[in-house]
């Protein structure tokens, strides 16, 4: 009887949640149901430390709560799970787990892509792909473990995060698209495993990628039923759903946008910045400008840049943490707020503030080494972060309208940001356009949907299901406060 419930499993990379989700009255009703920490693990091997996920903790953590999110209800109407990109576990001939899988900002992807490049240059690899560089991409990745013989030897399938847990819960193994087109191994126009790519793997690096790769299928695809009544309780016999499983993809479906002419910010650990399109851009203007086109729900592109995120201030706060401080967040951006704007600004894409530690320290030496004095205390530093990502939202939305040819009246930000009103003030600022702030949940609202639509329970596009968001959640609007000169003036700043 009632509203049939579904549950969201959304994995951050600080975080991950499993939200129940049912539908009334043409309103998404959401709630919280578990949420579990997360984040890098350094592990000794061989002679040095390799950054790792703990796995299995996450999963644990999943498996508890879908059985809360069943409990209640008796069973689940569906299930979908998504992550963060690019990282992969392999198991072997029987199945089996082999090793831990790596953290994406682990060390050992440093010189990786020109190691690639060397085979395939990146002008011929981004027109098939059509993916920024980042050095943690999944081909890359692989490249750096070309000596290591459970890739190369040992492994028989490898899973991205979100398919390893959905093969653990239903013993199917697939490859969802959303999140299969951050591998770089991906043809993004034709929608499947890109041979060129393949063929340099298996070739010069002697990976055995195709044995390894699943089939692929496009979100919405229903998976397999749960198994595992012990573990899943009621959950048991749901069938999962293969949603938007990059968390990104889900995200970008939540955004409640009226027109097409919206910027998004899915604003977490990372701050994903761009357009959504219907079409790859591929241009050599587009390449150099480091932007992505990474394959969204209903055939849509998302073209955008990763903005380095919250991420900066999170390992700050863990900075000023480990030194016994105890920093409270809403008490740091209230003093943040307090701090003159654009006092210094740093680039926060420079590949410095990728890897964990002393994130103070390193904003610090940005700034002395662009000529400015450096933030002098953590408010400073906080106010100095949030101008600069602010600033590199500026930089990516306006680029991507140019690149694009996609007009943006709006800028939507989606994700755990748009519950910092300070950061949100400043983009509008910063950009000169309204922002528009909310969902807070946004990559678990578009898995839900995406599941709800796969699963019969509601009919339409993109767009229904984005009139659903907007009917569904208490967004805040912010629109500039001033003149965006002295955006523009900092940013010549930074180019010294
Ligand atoms: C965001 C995200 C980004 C991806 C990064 C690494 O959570 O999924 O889209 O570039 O994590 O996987």
């Amino acid at each position: 009887a009632g509203a049939r419930v579904h549950a969201a499993v959304d994995l951050g990379a600080s975080s991950g949640r499993v939200i129940t989700g049912r539908l009334e009255g043409g309103r998404l009703h959401t709630e919280e149901v578990a949420r579990f920490p997360n984040g890098p693990v350094p592990v000794p091997s061989r002679g040095r430390d390799t950054l790792h996920w703990d796995i299995l903790s996450l999963y644990k953590g999943v498996l508890e709560g879908l059985r809360l999110a069943a409990e209640p209800h008796g069973g689940l109407a569906s299930v979908g799970i998504d992550s963060w990109a690019v990282d992969y576990g392999l198991l072997d001939g029987g199945g089996a787990l082999l090793g831990n899988p790596v953290h994406y900002r682990d060390a050992r992807t440093a010189g990786a892509p020109e190691r690639v490049f060397e085979h395939l240059p990146a002008a011929g690899l981004y027109a098939v792909n059509g993916l920024q560089v980042q050095p943690f991409n999944t081909v890359f990745q692989l490249a750096a473990a070309s000596d290591d013989d459970q890739v190369t030897a040992l492994a028989r399938d490898l899973l991205l995060i979100p398919d390893l847990l959905g093969y653990w819960l239903t013993g199917e193994r697939v490859a969802e698209l959303t999140n299969a087109s951050t591998t770089g191994l991906v043809d993004v126009h034709a929608r499947a495993w890109a041979d060129v790519c393949l063929d340099v793997l298996e070739g010069p690096f002697g990976v055995p990628v195709r044995r390894l790769l699943p089939r692929l299928v496009e979100p919405g695809t229903v998976v397999a039923p749960l198994r595992r009544r012990d573990a899943v309780g009621s959950a048991a016999g749901a069938p999962l759903v293969a949603v938007g499983s990059h968390d990104t993809a889900s995200a970008v479906v939540a955004v409640p946008a009226a027109t097409p002419n919206f910027a998004y910010v899915s604003s977490g650990t990372w701050s994903l910045v761009g357009v959504e399109l219907d079409a790859p851009v591929r241009t050599e203007e587009s390449r150099a400008a480091n932007f992505t086109n990474e394959l969204g729900v209903d055939g849509t592109v998302r073209y955008l840049r990763n903005v380095m995120g919250l991420w900066v201030l999170q390992e700050c706060l863990r900075a000023w943490r480990g030194q016994g401080r105890d920093v409270d967040l809403a008490d740091l951006l209230e003093r943040a707020a307090e701090v003159p704007a654009l006092s210094c600004v740093v680039d926060v894409d420079d590949p410095r503030f990728l890897p964990p530690g002393d994130m103070p320290a390193r904003v610090a030496a940005f700034a002395s080494e662009t000529g400015q004095t450096p933030p002098a205390d953590d408010a400073e530093t906080a106010r100095c972060v949030l101008d600069s990502l602010a600033l590199a939202y500026r930089r990516a939305v306006h680029q991507a309208a140019d690149l694009s040819g996609r007009r943006v009246d709006v800028v939507h930000v989606v994700g755990g940001g748009a519950n910092n009103a300070l950061l949100c003030r400043l983009t509008a600022d910063a950009v000169g356009l309204p922002v528009v702030a909310g969902p807070a949940e946004g990559a678990a609202v578009g898995n839900l949907l995406v599941q709800a639509r796969a699963v019969g329970e509601v009919e339409g596009g993109l767009a229904d299901l984005r009139r659903i968001v907007a009917d569904s959640t208490e967004t805040v609007l912010y629109e500039p406060s001033g003149p965006v000169g002295p955006w523009e003036a900092a940013q010549r700043r930074l180019r010294r």
